[in-house]
């Protein structure tokens, strides 16, 4: 089941929640006035396909049901406000005149302000709407998905900015287009994600994970073996990827090794900076032999700035201009074929994680499994071989791409001692491991990691640990409540 391209974002009416109603209750306050719309983002767990959104490879991700939530005001002068729930996070006032005027301040490598990430999808849809719009707004943000921590806040902080503008100014887009339209306009606060996250973001849908596809953006409904439960488990270290230049060096990483590629294979591309993708396409061979290739033209375990240079033919100066961003121009040495080895090897995961689930639901609705012992079996190996997926997964994102975290990989431990698989999951250096468990091995499973890791190893009282572990199932995504 795909996800129709022109399928817009759905409007309901405002439900009767005890959230809506606060927030509600709160926007008066800030604004005095009620609220005329709402709009609601979720964040997002991937499975499988870390770090290869951005290489052109298909990723796996289901939506959370924790979400950025904002109730909007119109407002005829154009300006925007913002404010947030949670106090700690200081109100932003600005005029909205042209998109080109508009300045996302964010020094190279420092933290952004918070509200920047709501200007990115502000910014996007001014463009997308040729500054041609009539309203201001006044915004007030309630989130609780964990911040800084691999499960997408700040692409639903980006586009429920970004829905909230086009709604109030009665622009029509379709789910994927103001999805690809988000994933352009978080790179504003400088970092060179995929579009993985914004694409599930509106693209999700209950009860199914989706096999996201690149150019055109593409969403198949993948279903999930019944016996099986993705538990999320913080680390409890926060990374904020536009506060270093930890994510931007992987991108780039994938760059030069897909351009070096590209040189010394013959593979001609128009497009540039070329993806790992785009070679494999054009020289027309498997993941398989991508990898063989991996190891004949990039042996080496490290590559300085002056040799990739020479191998590609190019000064240093339109090597910066052609490949690299502001905050990787002063590296000097690249890791090419650990990170290229990664890309190759977890596309061939995704692969294999998708093909598992789909034969599963072909052989119970082909009757193969009629039997409920047999189904019982294939369903205990469909989620073995799911599993082993996932660690192979994190051992690759720890040795080869080098995003781990002490903690993530203490949690990916711990988990292993029960015979549970798992893996990091975003973009890593902290965040959240995401587990595949046997339903009736949960309960067990969450209690295991309190204990083990949260209470024993991190000194966290056990009555704070429900917010860092829970149990979670796949949740629609973008939703605008109007009445
Ligand atoms: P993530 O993995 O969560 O996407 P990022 O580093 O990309 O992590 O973005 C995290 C940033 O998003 C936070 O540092 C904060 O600025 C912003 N953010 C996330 N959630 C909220 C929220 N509820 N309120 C305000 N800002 C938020
Ligand atoms: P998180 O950790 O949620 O910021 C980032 C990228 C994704 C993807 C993953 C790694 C952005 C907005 N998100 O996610 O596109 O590359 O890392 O798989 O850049
Ligand atoms: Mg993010």
């Amino acid at each position: 089941m795909a996800c129709s391209k022109n399928e817009m974002v759905p409007i309901k009416t405002i439900p009767d929640e005890e959230r809506i109603n606060k927030l509600k209750i709160i926007y008066q306050e800030e604004f005095g006035r009620k609220p005329s719309f709402f709009v609601r983002v979720p964040g997002r767990v991937n499975l499988i396909g870390e770090h290869i959104d951005y290489c052109g490879y298909p990723v796996l991700p289901m939506a959370l049901e924790q979400d950025i939530l904002i109730a909007v005001g119109l407002i005829d002068e154009l300006e925007i406000s913002i404010r947030n729930v949670n106090k700690k996070y200081p109100n932003f006032y600005g005029i909205l005149s042209t998109y080109e005027d508009m300045q996302i301040k964010s020094e190279v490598n420092e933290k952004p302000m918070w509200y920047n990430y709501v200007l990115c999808g502000v910014k996007g849809a001014m463009e997308y709407v040729g500054n041609k719009f009539s309203h201001g707004l006044q915004l007030c943000i309630d989130g609780n998905v964990p911040p800084a921590s691999g499960l997408s806040s700040s692409s639903a902080l980006v586009s429920a900015g970004c829905l909230a503008f086009l709604f109030a100014n009665n622009v029509d887009i379709s789910k994927s287009d103001i999805a690809s339209l988000c994933a352009i306009s978080e790179r504003y606060i400088g970092t060179q994600g995929g579009g993985m996250d914004q694409a599930i973001a509106f693209l999700a849908e209950k009860h199914c994970a989706q096999y996201i596809t690149w150019k055109p953006l593409k969403a198949d409904a993948v279903t999930l073996p019944e016996n099986a439960t993705f538990v999320v488990a913080h680390s409890l270290a926060e990374a904020n990827k536009a506060a270093t230049n930890d994510f931007n060096c992987r991108v780039i990483e994938c760059r030069l090794a897909a351009q070096i590629l590209a040189s010394l294979t013959g593979a001609k591309s128009d497009s540039l900076p070329v993806t790992l993708s785009e070679v494999q396409k054009i020289l027309n061979e498997s993941l398989e032999n991508m990898v063989i290739f991996v190891h004949k033209y990039l042996p080496q375990d490290i590559y300085t700035k002056d040799e990739i240079c020479q191998i590609l033919e190019i000064d240093s100066t339109k090597l910066d201009s052609l490949y690299l961003t502001p905050n990787t121009q002063h590296i000097s040495e690249f890791k090419l074929k650990q990170r290229a080895l990664h890309v190759y090897e977890e596309a061939m995961r995704v692969e294999a994680f998708r093909n598992t689930c789909i034969m599963l639901t072909k052989n119970k609705f082909n009757g193969s499994a009629t039997n409920n012992g047999d189904h019982k079996t294939s369903l205990d190996d469909t989620v073995e071989i799911l599993g082993t997926l996932m660690s192979k997964s994190h051992d690759s994102l720890k040795n080869l791409y080098e995003c781990s975290h002490e903690n993530l990989d203490r949690l990916v431990d711990i988990s292993k001692g029960m015979n549970v698989h798992s893996r990091l999951t975003g973009a890593g250096w902290g965040g959240c491991i995401v587990a595949l468990c046997q339903k009736q091995q949960v309960e067990q499973y969450i209690e295991n990691l309190k204990e083990h890791f949260y209470v024993n190893h991190c000194k966290i009282d056990k009555v704070m640990t429900n917010q860092y572990v829970f149990s979670t199932s796949p949740n629609h995504g973008a939703v605008i409540y109007s009445d």
